[in-house]
């Protein structure tokens, strides 16, 4: 293998900060820190340096140094870190002053985490775990995330693919043994009954509700209504700022609006939608299109009504299922207090514009989210992306084929549990990914 670039990078945020992070991977990286911050640190230990210009021997900084020799580092390569102040001056010096050092160049965004996949010290769940810690907005993405990069789907996984190939070696002693009709018999009796078990569990494992996709992604309400109730009105509310256009017109809005929110550290994708009627115009109709199908993906839809017209019928065409349906009755202040007529049980009522009842509006919504992520459990790690679904798919499928077809046909019964055992290794990586390296890689940040 050709000798890698050592690559190096602003790891720290960018623009003006009291301290910025860059870090140095690859074979030159001590040397780099022998010719710009004299002496080498000792491993694993911070020493305050003058940080210098290799060519002129200007000073550019003062900082803290530090030093990881090969294979203890994060990327699995020798690695140095400079801490040094995080003005922007500071910190372009010392990047074109490692980049004139032979050997050096820039990162790429993800390498560095690429590297650390390729060195082992990480599979492929444990980067989309980092990636994901980077991402996480709310503490339920934190925790989850922090669990996966700590290696509890990798260990998972593993140990399903380790089960897998030790029941296809059975199939394959079965296939050798063929003559000899009790050993075979014996061995496809071991392999089943191991594919049994793994299928049971792989089956529970994704019958989760696709509880981890929604820590991750998000729990998705949408505001449906009539035009005019009040639902842009209510968006602006819940995320404190203008973002939806609002207006006593009726049909304002067209495209749907996304706000994230952070509800008791559960992430609350909320959207806002075109009102529902009968409308004439091409875009307004293209936008009631769009209303009802993100409707039909959400976990919750909120049904608003206007208060001085509290009979508006839920139209037919949002095909909602009742328990995933929350009634919201707004402009609740342009009600007088005297007659105030009892509201249909289960509903909130609200004012967008006074503020009136959001609270309780903002818990309902909560406990809604509560109830369909389910209690986070410690121990049994959730499913939390797509790539992993389709591949343990692919991995229920093989085992079902197995489990349904002859057993005589040894041959092909162990091609099932291969192909079995290759989905799982594409899921950690252990097997043929080039093709889904760059997509999950490409979500890094440079330095990263
Ligand atoms: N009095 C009162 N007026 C409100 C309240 N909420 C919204 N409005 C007013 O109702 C009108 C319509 O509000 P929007 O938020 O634009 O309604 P919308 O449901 O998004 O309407 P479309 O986008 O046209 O479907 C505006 O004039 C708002 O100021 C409220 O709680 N009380
Ligand atoms: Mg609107």
């Amino acid at each position: 293998m050709a000798e890698q670039a050592t690559i190096f990078a602003l790891s720290s945020g960018h623009g003006r900060a009291g301290v910025a992070v860059i870090r140095i991977s690859g074979p030159v990286a001590g040397s780099v820190l022998d010719k710009m911050a004299a002496p080498r640190a000792r491993p694993r230990f911070a020493a305050f340096r003058r940080i210098k210009d290799p060519q002129t021997g200007e000073v550019i900084d003062h900082g803290l140094t530090l030093w990881f020799s090969a294979p203890k580092s994060e990327t699995g390569e020798d690695m140095a870190e400079l801490q040094i102040h995080g003005g922007r001056a500071v910190v372009q010096a010392t990047l074109e002053a490692i980049g004139k050092i032979e050997g050096c160049r820039l990162a790429e965004p993800g390498e560095f985490a690429r590297r650390a996949f390729e060195h082992g010290k990480l599979d492929l769940t444990g980067i989309e775990g980092l990636a994901d810690l980077i991402d996480a907005e709310t503490s339920a993405q934190r925790r989850q995330a922090l669990r996966q990069t700590e290696g509890v789907l990798h260990k998972l996984y593993g140990e399903w693919r380790q089960r897998l190939i030790a029941a296809t070696a059975l199939m394959e002693a079965a296939i050798d043994f063929s003559d000899e009709a009790d050993v075979a018999r014996d061995a496809v009796a071991k392999a089943r009954s191991e594919a049994q078990g793994l299928l049971a569990q792989i089956v529970r494992h994704l019958d989760d509700r696709n509880r981890g996709e929604v820590i991750r992604d998000g729990f998705r309400v949408v505001l449906t209504g009539a035009p005019n109730v009040g639902k842009s009105s209510l968006l602006n509310a819940l995320a404190r700022r203008d973002v939806a256009i609002v207006s006593e017109e009726a049909g304002t809005t067209r495209d749907i609006i996304e706000v994230r929110l952070d509800l008791e550290g559960m992430a609350i994708v909320v959207s806002d939608t075109a009102g529902i009627r009968d409308a004439e115009g091409k875009v307004e109709q293209e936008g009631i299109r769009r209303t009802l199908g993100r409707a039909r993906t959400a976990d919750l839809v909120l049904w608003m009504v206007d208060a001085t017209n509290l009979d508006a019928p839920v139209p037919a065409e949002l095909n909602v299922r009742a328990e995933k349906m929350l009634v919201v009755v707004n402009k609740f202040d342009l009600l007088d207090s005297k007659i105030l007529q009892p509201l249909p049980e289960d509903t909130i009522a609200i004012s967008a514009l006074t503020g009136f009842g959001l609270d309780r509006l903002t818990q309902r919504l909560a406990s809604f989210a509560r109830a369909r992520i389910g209690p986070e459990v410690e121990e049994a790690p959730v499913l939390t992306q797509a790539r992993h679904r389709q591949q343990l798919d692919r991995c229920r499928a093989a085992l079902t084929s197995f489990l349904g077809a002859p057993m005589q046909e040894f041959e092909l019964r162990a091609e099932d549990l291969r192909r079995a055992a290759q989905a799982l290794g594409r899921l950690t990586g252990a097997i043929g990914v080039e093709e889904v390296l760059g997509e999950i890689f490409s979500r890094f940040c440079v330095g990263k």
